[in-house]
Protein backbone atom coordinates (compact mmCIF):
# COMPACT_ATOMS: atom_id res chain seq x y z
CA UNK A 1 0.00 0.00 0.00
CA UNK A 2 2.25 2.41 -1.48
CA UNK A 3 -0.08 5.29 -1.00
CA UNK A 4 0.56 5.57 3.09
CA UNK A 5 3.48 4.19 3.50
CA UNK A 6 6.92 4.80 1.63
CA UNK A 7 8.40 1.80 -0.05
CA UNK A 8 9.72 -0.90 2.48
CA UNK A 9 13.73 -1.77 1.77
CA UNK A 10 15.03 -3.11 4.91
CA UNK A 11 14.96 -6.76 6.60
CA UNK A 12 12.56 -5.77 9.59
CA UNK A 13 10.25 -2.94 6.95
CA UNK A 14 7.96 -6.01 6.54
CA UNK A 15 7.59 -6.39 10.24
CA UNK A 16 6.65 -3.02 11.12
CA UNK A 17 4.15 -2.96 8.24
CA UNK A 18 2.42 -5.42 8.97
CA UNK A 19 1.86 -4.34 12.74
CA UNK A 20 1.40 -0.54 11.58
CA UNK A 21 -1.56 -2.21 9.29
CA UNK A 22 -2.56 -4.55 11.85
CA UNK A 23 -3.06 -1.52 14.43
CA UNK A 24 -4.49 0.30 11.52
CA UNK A 25 -7.69 -1.85 10.64
CA UNK A 26 -8.75 -2.14 14.39
CA UNK A 27 -8.44 1.10 15.49
CA UNK A 28 -10.41 1.86 11.70
CA UNK A 29 -13.25 -1.29 12.80
CA UNK A 30 -13.42 0.35 16.40
CA UNK A 31 -13.40 4.16 15.19
CA UNK A 32 -16.56 3.28 12.98
CA UNK A 33 -18.15 0.84 15.35
CA UNK A 34 -18.55 3.71 17.91
CA UNK A 35 -19.37 6.87 15.71
CA UNK A 36 -22.20 4.48 14.29
CA UNK A 37 -23.32 3.48 17.52
CA UNK A 38 -22.99 7.17 18.80
CA UNK A 39 -25.19 8.69 16.13
CA UNK A 40 -27.03 5.91 16.38
CA UNK A 41 -27.96 6.26 20.34
CA UNK A 42 -28.02 10.29 19.09
CA UNK A 43 -31.01 9.88 16.74
CA UNK A 44 -33.20 6.97 18.19
CA UNK A 45 -33.37 8.51 21.71
CA UNK A 46 -33.45 12.21 20.75
CA UNK A 47 -36.13 14.58 22.54
CA UNK A 48 -39.39 13.95 21.44
CA UNK A 49 -42.42 15.36 22.89
CA UNK A 50 -44.47 13.69 25.38
CA UNK A 51 -41.43 10.53 25.84
CA UNK A 52 -40.25 10.44 29.40
CA UNK A 53 -36.78 9.86 29.87
CA UNK A 54 -35.74 6.44 31.48
CA UNK A 55 -33.45 6.08 34.03
CA UNK A 56 -30.27 3.23 34.14
CA UNK A 57 -27.61 2.65 36.31
CA UNK A 58 -25.98 0.77 33.64
CA UNK A 59 -25.22 -2.83 32.76
CA UNK A 60 -22.98 -4.86 33.74
CA UNK A 61 -22.42 -7.53 31.57
CA UNK A 62 -21.78 -5.07 28.64
CA UNK A 63 -19.20 -2.92 30.53
CA UNK A 64 -17.31 -6.33 31.22
CA UNK A 65 -17.34 -6.63 27.53
CA UNK A 66 -16.18 -3.60 26.30
CA UNK A 67 -13.74 -3.55 29.12
CA UNK A 68 -12.28 -7.01 28.52
CA UNK A 69 -11.92 -7.01 24.55
CA UNK A 70 -9.89 -3.98 24.09
CA UNK A 71 -7.52 -4.83 27.46
CA UNK A 72 -6.71 -8.11 25.43
CA UNK A 73 -6.10 -6.17 22.21
CA UNK A 74 -3.87 -4.00 23.66
CA UNK A 75 -2.03 -6.33 25.08
CA UNK A 76 -1.64 -8.75 22.33
CA UNK A 77 -0.58 -5.68 20.82
CA UNK A 78 2.08 -5.07 23.03
CA UNK A 79 3.77 -8.75 23.26
CA UNK A 80 3.55 -8.95 19.47
CA UNK A 81 5.33 -4.99 19.40
CA UNK A 82 7.88 -6.07 22.23
CA UNK A 83 9.45 -8.80 20.25
CA UNK A 84 9.87 -6.59 16.75
CA UNK A 85 11.22 -3.75 18.92
CA UNK A 86 13.49 -6.31 20.76
CA UNK A 87 14.92 -7.38 17.58
CA UNK A 88 15.33 -3.99 15.96
CA UNK A 89 15.78 -2.05 19.36
CA UNK A 90 17.30 -4.31 21.93
CA UNK A 91 20.31 -4.40 23.74
CA UNK A 92 22.00 -7.51 22.27
CA UNK A 93 20.19 -7.01 18.80
CA UNK A 94 22.87 -6.01 16.67
CA UNK A 95 23.95 -8.75 14.22
CA UNK A 96 27.83 -9.85 15.37
CA UNK A 97 28.94 -9.78 11.42
CA UNK A 98 27.55 -5.96 11.13
CA UNK A 99 29.62 -3.29 9.06
CA UNK A 100 30.19 -0.91 11.46
CA UNK A 101 29.96 3.03 10.58
CA UNK A 102 29.97 6.41 12.38
CA UNK A 103 27.30 8.86 12.06
CA UNK A 104 27.70 12.06 13.62
CA UNK A 105 24.71 14.39 13.58
CA UNK A 106 25.43 18.41 14.10
CA UNK A 107 23.99 21.50 13.07
CA UNK A 108 22.94 21.27 10.42
CA UNK A 109 24.72 17.58 8.84
CA UNK A 110 25.32 14.49 9.07
CA UNK A 111 28.92 13.23 8.99
CA UNK A 112 29.74 9.58 7.94
CA UNK A 113 32.43 7.77 8.49
CA UNK A 114 32.75 5.21 6.37
CA UNK A 115 34.75 1.38 7.55
CA UNK A 116 36.64 1.74 4.13
CA UNK A 117 38.05 -1.50 2.38
CA UNK A 118 38.83 -3.44 5.47
CA UNK A 119 35.37 -3.40 7.06
CA UNK A 120 36.61 -1.76 10.46
CA UNK A 121 36.71 1.29 11.96
CA UNK A 122 39.50 3.33 13.36
CA UNK A 123 41.93 2.08 10.82
CA UNK A 124 43.52 4.58 9.11
CA UNK A 125 41.73 3.62 5.34
CA UNK A 126 38.21 5.03 7.05
CA UNK A 127 36.92 7.87 5.36
CA UNK A 128 34.28 10.73 6.27
CA UNK A 129 31.22 11.83 4.13
CA UNK A 130 29.08 14.91 4.39
CA UNK A 131 25.58 13.41 3.76
CA UNK A 132 26.13 10.21 2.32
CA UNK A 133 25.53 6.86 3.44
CA UNK A 134 26.91 4.01 1.38
CA UNK A 135 26.36 0.75 2.21
CA UNK A 136 26.12 -2.74 0.86
CA UNK A 137 22.47 -4.79 0.08
CA UNK A 138 21.85 -7.97 1.80
CA UNK A 139 24.11 -7.62 4.73
CA UNK A 140 23.76 -6.03 8.55
CA UNK A 141 25.08 -2.44 9.02
CA UNK A 142 25.86 -1.14 12.47
CA UNK A 143 25.85 2.70 12.99
CA UNK A 144 27.20 3.88 16.16
CA UNK A 145 25.56 7.05 16.34
CA UNK A 146 26.48 10.40 18.14
CA UNK A 147 25.46 14.09 17.74
CA UNK A 148 27.86 17.16 18.42
CA UNK A 149 25.81 19.96 19.63
CA UNK A 150 21.94 19.05 20.45
CA UNK A 151 19.51 16.00 20.09
CA UNK A 152 18.96 15.11 15.98
CA UNK A 153 17.50 12.12 15.16
CA UNK A 154 18.81 9.98 12.61
CA UNK A 155 15.33 8.74 10.21
CA UNK A 156 15.79 6.41 7.08
CA UNK A 157 11.71 5.91 6.36
CA UNK A 158 12.30 3.21 3.63
CA UNK A 159 14.19 1.17 6.34
CA UNK A 160 11.46 1.70 8.54
CA UNK A 161 14.17 2.86 11.65
CA UNK A 162 14.34 6.03 13.61
CA UNK A 163 16.70 6.41 16.42
CA UNK A 164 17.77 9.79 18.52
CA UNK A 165 20.91 11.02 18.57
CA UNK A 166 22.00 12.58 21.81
CA UNK A 167 25.23 14.61 22.84
CA UNK A 168 27.18 12.86 25.03
CA UNK A 169 25.70 9.07 24.17
CA UNK A 170 26.95 6.55 22.28
CA UNK A 171 23.74 4.87 20.40
CA UNK A 172 24.13 1.58 17.94
CA UNK A 173 21.63 1.30 15.40
CA UNK A 174 21.65 -1.45 12.93
CA UNK A 175 19.44 -2.55 9.81
CA UNK A 176 19.78 -4.74 6.96
CA UNK A 177 18.95 -3.08 3.46
CA UNK A 178 17.13 -5.24 0.86
CA UNK A 179 17.31 -3.16 -1.78
CA UNK A 180 19.69 -1.50 -4.04
CA UNK A 181 18.78 2.22 -4.89
CA UNK A 182 18.60 5.58 -2.96
CA UNK A 183 17.09 6.44 0.00
CA UNK A 184 16.75 9.73 2.17
CA UNK A 185 18.15 10.01 5.46
CA UNK A 186 16.50 12.79 6.94
CA UNK A 187 16.86 14.47 10.72
CA UNK A 188 13.22 13.70 12.27
CA UNK A 189 14.30 15.98 15.62
CA UNK A 190 13.43 19.64 15.72
CA UNK A 191 17.14 20.86 15.76
CA UNK A 192 17.53 24.46 15.03
CA UNK A 193 16.40 26.90 12.29
CA UNK A 194 18.69 24.67 9.81
CA UNK A 195 16.43 21.27 10.88
CA UNK A 196 14.39 21.88 7.47
CA UNK A 197 18.19 20.90 5.32
CA UNK A 198 19.83 18.18 7.37
CA UNK A 199 18.53 15.59 4.84
CA UNK A 200 21.31 12.84 3.65
CA UNK A 201 20.98 10.26 0.77
CA UNK A 202 21.44 6.35 1.84
CA UNK A 203 22.89 4.54 -1.48
CA UNK A 204 22.17 0.84 -1.20
CA UNK A 205 25.16 -0.88 -3.59
CA UNK A 206 24.90 -4.04 -5.04
CA UNK A 207 28.21 -6.19 -3.05
CA UNK A 208 30.51 -5.91 -5.85
CA UNK A 209 29.80 -2.63 -6.56
CA UNK A 210 29.87 -1.27 -3.13
CA UNK A 211 33.38 -2.89 -2.52
CA UNK A 212 34.75 -0.88 -5.82
CA UNK A 213 33.15 2.01 -4.66
CA UNK A 214 34.79 1.86 -1.31
CA UNK A 215 37.84 0.56 -2.59
CA UNK A 216 37.66 4.35 -5.06
CA UNK A 217 36.94 6.36 -2.77
CA UNK A 218 39.71 5.05 -0.21
CA UNK A 219 41.94 5.78 -2.60
CA UNK A 220 41.07 9.07 -3.73
CA UNK A 221 41.12 10.03 0.11
CA UNK A 222 44.45 8.71 0.70
CA UNK A 223 46.23 10.36 -2.81
CA UNK A 224 45.13 13.54 -1.29
CA UNK A 225 46.03 13.21 1.84
CA UNK A 226 49.39 12.86 0.20
CA UNK A 227 49.15 15.76 -1.83
CA UNK A 228 49.20 13.89 -5.11
CA UNK A 229 46.26 14.83 -7.58
CA UNK A 230 44.96 12.08 -9.70
CU1 LIG B 1 19.03 17.65 13.22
Amino acid sequence: MQWILPPSASSYAGDIDFLYYLILVITGVAFVVVEVGLLWFAIRYRARPGRRATYTHGNMRAEVVWTAIPAVTVVVLGIMSGGVWNNIKGRDSVPADALPYRVTARQFEWHVTHPGPDGVLDTPDDFTLRNQLHVPVGRPVVVHLGSEDVIHSFFVPAFRIKQDAVPGMHIRVWFEATDVGAYELACAELCGLGHYRMGAMVTVHETREFEEWTVGQAALRSDAAQGVTP
